[in-house]
């Protein structure tokens, strides 16, 4: 493979205000101290830290009375997603590879806002694996939690039932026939309907055990290959098993074996058309000894050329820039 190295951004957004779960704001630093930016180093790659996109409220995601008003944190998930998508375009622009550090998944509003906002005019088209438990998929109607870490991906897809106080640089601008969610096993009944009205690809656990990961991830990548397309990744921590990866706020049984979740990020990095990533929903507090943030990072490493046989594959093809 031909090797264009180019550096690799760092964005954290630090908040936890689209979830119900505090604790996901400290999610850039626990990465950092588990050693993202060391393996990212140590495979060949230069970095630039942005440091961490802050709520404007700090007090919202510490005092527990401020967690339970709604409006608040709808109001701070929205300001941090127009800065998300403002910071994300630049790094792009600079011809540099973005990883968004959450935070809760809500920040992919920002982050595919900027990812889009980058490739229209370029005419190239965006692909969205989303790797995830859940497909993140609710309108504020379907929603059962009224949380919206559950529904940026019907945000981003231009699902009615999103009122005018949503509005952003995101509200459709993600074509549902180019997402993938992968790793699903909770999807709520409203949720489920709207996906298949959609035609959005849904993979979950069952099709994973009864096909594997390499007959499952190889269509995706030949698709975005064909249409010459930047996919994005977003890696939801709670698609991996609880047992390896206790650190978020909603759990699911019955997730990604340790093996799975690093072929996965082989295929990704070998597929050279990886443009973006998300790693998000990381939650320090309720982590067991930084167990999932380390475990994150070496799913990053594995995304950006580390591979058992070591040093052979440089970094990954980086799609953004230019064709
Ligand atoms: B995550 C849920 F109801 N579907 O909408 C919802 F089960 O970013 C969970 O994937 C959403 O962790 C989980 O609240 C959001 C619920
Ligand atoms: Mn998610
Ligand atoms: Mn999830
Ligand atoms: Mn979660």
């Amino acid at each position: 493979m031909v090797t264009k190295p180019k550096r690799i951004d760092i964005l954290g957004v630090a908040t936890a205000s689209g979830a119900s779960v505090r604790g996901c704001g400290m999610g850039p630093e626990a990465l950092r101290v588990a050693g993202l930016l060391e393996a990212l180093v140590e495979l060949g790659h230069s970095i630039a830290d942005h440091g961490d996109l802050r709520r404007v409220h700090p007090e919202i995601s510490t005092n527990p009375s401020s967690w339970r008003l709604p409006d608040e944190r709808k109001a701070d998930v929205l300001e941090l997603a127009e800065r998300t998508s403002q910071a994300g375009y630049d790094i792009l622009e600079a011809g540099n590879f973005p990883i968004f550090v959450g935070g809760d998944h809500s920040i992919a509003m920002g982050s595919l806002s900027a990812v889009s906002r980058f490739n229209e005019p370029k005419g190239k088209p965006v692909h969205v694996l989303w790797v995830d438990a859940h497909a993140d998929y609710n309108t504020p109607d379907t929603s059962p939690s009224g949380n919206l870490h559950g529904m940026p991906l019907a945000l981003l897809c231009g699902e009615p039932g999103f009122d005018k106080t949503f509005k952003g640089d995101w509200l459709g601008k993600i074509e549902p026939r180019n997402v993938t969610i992968f790793g699903a096993r909770s999807i709520d009944r409203e949720e489920r309907r709207l996906l298949q009205a959609r035609g959005v690809e849904v993979i979950d656990m069952r099709k994973i055990d009864q096909t594997g990961v390499v007959g499952l991830m190889q269509p995706i990548l030949d698709r975005v290959k064909a249409a010459n397309g930047h996919l994005h990744v977003s890696f939801d921590v709670d698609v991996v098993d609880p047992a390896l990866a206790p650190g978020g706020g909603t759990l699911v049984p019955g997730g990604l074996t340790y093996r799975e979740a690093h072929l996965i990020m082989e295929m990704l990095h070998d597929s050279g058309v990886v443009g973006s990533l998300d790693i998000v929903e990381l939650n320090p507090f309720v982590d067991h000894g930084g167990k999932s943030a380390t475990l994150l990072v070496d799913l990053v490493a594995s995304l950006f050329g580390r591979s058992i046989m070591g040093e052979e594959p440089g970094p990954v093809e980086f799609v953004t820039g230019e064709d």
